[in-house]
């Protein structure tokens, strides 16, 4: 403790006792920074010295939350530090809640992203992040009148502690201008550009600890300044500072989608260009670029890495098409995150070409030859419908599974329905590229430091080996008879219900019952997730309650955002705020039902809920949610999911047995005859079932207060137009599935045997296991060994 001690002299010249909690964290930051410095240092020169095979993931969202407890956990170092912390009289909590979590990201993928640098480490594989270093993350949500309000998220106010500027790595993006070709000697082309706007990318490494590994990879994000000496003024700059100034600038309009197109260039052409510098370093050869790097394009917004690669290798390295187009599709592939039509990019081409003139020349030879290869195979109309360019938009997703040799979804049925829906074209041409990749969670974060009263309970029990593979919780299950165990885990439990419990009332002023089964969904707000369906469940609750029915009491928690310009998730979300205000304030329900919707979701804020979750809402539409991974986070730390057939749920039935999980609605297939038939009559079913009846006519009837328009937008969605999601549909059997888990709550040695089953099955899918299967099947790159420092 004496370096840090130095460490708060030489950063605020004072000592450590007197600085701030936020000093007081920085001090502490640096000093971890010594620990881990070398390691870093070291894991690159190994992989320099025995020529590693290196993973670029290339994603425009990370949110690797918090990382001072989980860089102590990860070097093997946090219970000495924290007992060296409190002998010095300092509390490790509160400094730990000194640090800004980054939000770079909006949910599932952003968090999935930093999950695989995690394990990317922890496995020992040489995996590095790419992406944006935006100066504000997605916004912080407040709640006025129980609407939506977007604040900046300024998480940079602060010092970045972890964070290294390396200015000597920067290079030049260029926009606009025009390209001029010239033929060379060789017969190859030189694209010469002229008045091009050059901006200059600035990478900023952040270090990913690997748990007990030594290995220390790097997330580079990039940030954009002008080009020293080329900003004229003020209005120069703030053009170049823009393109990483915020997460997904608001594209209503067409120079928000400019911007947008500008941030994916800039970030992808900026890793690209580092990752070719990098390679040339130790290799003359180009055609050994795939066996010495694996570009992956996580999810489309980095597709544009199928033409920036062949850019370079065309025109800085001079390579003949074929060649370069091997060499690209070879180091290129691609995981697609959703079945959202809508989500699937794509860039009117007169837009691409002004910004990007010389990917848009590629982009059109790529169209031109996928077009002349397939049209007599697959004729005219699949062509048409799937190659880069058509109907006057450059179509990202069909780009990058054109350009990249292996393409996947994240669940098994998501992984299906790409082939037989989203990319059915697509997977007719280039079957042997696709494959499946179910998701995985990080249960280091998840677990051993948001819930350490189930990881010492576990230790306890199996000892500490399932720290590092976690396939070993498996063990747990002869405990599954154990009444003393069984009462042990909902005491763990427990405790982090009051610890939850506490947090709600600090943030809501809302005095929660800790006894009561705490049922959470924690998502993005969005129509297909069915937030809606939670809501209207709770209103079948509190109709039962107000006719003296007894249920057991029920504590309904919601973390979600909504995008700043989606207007039906806001009103959804005003109508979350307005029952929570009715049912909480009523006190002939109130005993046995409350609503408790915190603000602000994030990791962060996650960390806190997941551990106390008796019940895991995972209730999207079938055949509409990729994977999920808050599914995941719950069933590790004991919730029971009530949930459809969907996504990972799926897999994590098999997982934990039909017994652990409450499933209701309709299946994708029922889902898909329905939409294909068009037999689905949203109208019928609220004719046919007074309960639903009565909750769609609150609606608008003014029995919640507040919310007049957004009831009636609500209710125009489900009668007039037919209920895009099913909600009616799912209603009956989704109340049906929730009662049950009221039966069994009144057993609570039953309940505690079924999350016990979820904890025990929760291994499998572990972050770590799903990056050692991307390596094996698509970067074809192994793990290795520790880092001999
Ligand atoms: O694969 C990670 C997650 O990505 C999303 O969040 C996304 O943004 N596309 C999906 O919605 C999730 O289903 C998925 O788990």
């Amino acid at each position: 403790m004496r370096t840090l001690h130095d460490n708060a002299l030489g950063l605020f010249a004072d000592e450590l006792t007197h600085l701030s909690t936020q000093q007081q964290y920085q001090a502490v930051a640096v000093t971890i920074k010594g620990y881990y410095g070398k390691q870093w240092a070291a894991t690159k020169a190994q992989a320099d010295a025995k020529q590693t095979k290196q993973v670029y993931y290339f994603s425009i969202e990370f949110m690797p939350g918090r990382l001072m407890a989980s860089n102590l956990l990860n070097l093997g170092i946090k219970d000495t530090v924290e007992a060296g912390l409190r002998e010095l009289g300092l509390d490790p909590a509160a400094i730990y809640a000194a640090e800004v979590d980054p939000g770079l990201g909006n949910g599932g993928l952003g968090r999935l992203a930093s999950a695989f640098l995690d394990s990317m480490a922890s496995v020992g594989m040489a995996g590095n992040g790419n992406g944006i270093r935006y100066q504000y993350g997605l916004f912080q949500q407040r709640f006025v009148d129980g609407y939506q309000v977007e604040l900046p998220d300024d998480w940079l106010r602060e010092p970045n502690m972890w964070e290294t500027r390396k200015e000597n790595r920067a290079v030049i993006i260029k926009y606009g201008g025009q390209v001029e070709l010239r033929p060379r000697a060789n017969g190859s082309l030189q694209a010469i550009y002229h008045n091009t706007d050059d901006v200059l990318a600035v990478p900023y490494d952040t270090p990913m600890v690997g748990y007990r590994t030594g290995v220390v990879n790097t997330m580079r994000l990039w940030q954009a300044e002008s080009v020293p000496g080329r900003a004229h003024n003020l209005a120069d700059k703030a053009r170049v500072d823009a393109i990483t100034q915020i997460l997904y600038p608001d594209d209503s309009d067409s120079a928000g989608r400019e911007l947008r197109l500008r941030q994916e260039y800039f970030f992808v052409s900026a890793g690209i260009q580092s990752i070719m510098t990098h390679f040339k370093r130790f290799h003359q050869e180009l055609n050994l670029l795939p066996k010495f790097v694996a570009i992956h394009i996580n999810d489309t917004h980095p597709a544009m890495a199928v033409l920036e690669l062949m850019r370079i290798l065309l025109d800085e390295e001079e390579l003949d098409w074929d060649e370069a187009w091997r060499l690209t599709v070879a180091t290129l592939s691609y995981t697609n995150h959703t079945l959202m039509a809508e989500a699937l990019e794509t860039w009117p081409e007169a837009m691409f070409a002004g910004l990007l003139p010389r990917l848009y020349q590629i982009a059109g030879e790529i169209d031109r030859r996928f077009r002349a290869r397939y049209r007599q195979q697959y004729g005219d109309l699949l062509v048409n419908r799937v190659a880069p360019l058509g109907d006057g938009q450059l179509r990202m997703a069909y780009l990058a599974v054109i350009g990249s040799h292996a393409v996947n979804g994240v669940a098994k049925l998501h992984s299906e329905l790409l082939k037989t829906r989203v990319l059915k074209d697509l997977y007719a041409i280039f079957p042997e590229r696709f494959s499946n990749q179910t998701n995985g969670i990080t249960p280091r974060r998840w677990v051993q430091l948001a819930d350490e009263p189930l990881a010492q309970l576990i230790d306890s029990k199996i000892g500490q080996p399932w720290r590092r593979d976690p396939m070993l919780l498996r063990r747990l299950s002869q405990y599954e008879n154990n009444d003393e165990f069984l009462m042990a885990l909902n005491a763990a439990k427990l405790a982090n219900k009051q610890r939850l419990a506490q947090v709600i009332e600090h943030q809501l002023g809302l005095k929660v019952n800790p006894q009561a089964m705490f049922d959470v969904q924690i998502k993005r707000l969005h129509a297909y997730k069915r937030q809606l369906l939670h809501v209207f469940g709770i209103l079948e609750a509190y109709l039962a309650l107000k006719k003296g029915e007894k249920r057991p009491p029920r504590v309904h928690v919601f973390g979600a955002k909504a995008a700043p310009s989606y207007q039906y998730a806001k009103a959804v979300i005003k109508l979350m705020n307005a029952v929570a205000d009715m049912v909480n304030h009523d006190p002939a329900v109130n005993q046995s039902l409350q609503v408790a919707f915190l603000p602000n979701y994030g990791v962060t804020l996650a960390e806190q809920i997941v551990p106390a979750a008796d019940i895991s809402e995972q209730i999207s539409l079938a055949g509409t949610e990729a994977s999920g991974t808050s599914n995941m986070k719950l069933m590790a730390t004991g919730a029971i999911t009530l949930a459809t057939l969907d996504g990972a749920n799926i897999e994590i039935r098999q997982a934990a047995g039909e017994r652990a999980m409450a499933t209701f609605g309709l299946t994708s297939e029922q889902v898909a005859f329905a939409q294909q038939n068009q037999s689905y009559r949203a109208a019928a079913q609220y004719e046919a079932d007074p309960t639903l009846h009565r909750i769609v006519d609150m609606l608008t009837d003014g029995s919640i207060p507040g919310v007049e328009s957004e009831g009636r937008m609500i209710r125009t969605e489900l009668l007039d137009y037919n209920d895009s999601y099913f909600v009616l549909a799912d209603f009956a059997s989704y109340v049906a599935a929730s009662r049950k888990l009221d039966q069994l709550w009144a057993e609570p040695k039953a309940w505690a045997k079924l999350a016990l089953a979820n904890i025990a099955a929760s291994g499998q899918f572990s972050a770590d296991f799903t990056v050692e299967r991307y390596g094996r099947d698509i970067w074809q790159v192994l793990p290795s060994q520790p880092i001999e420092s």
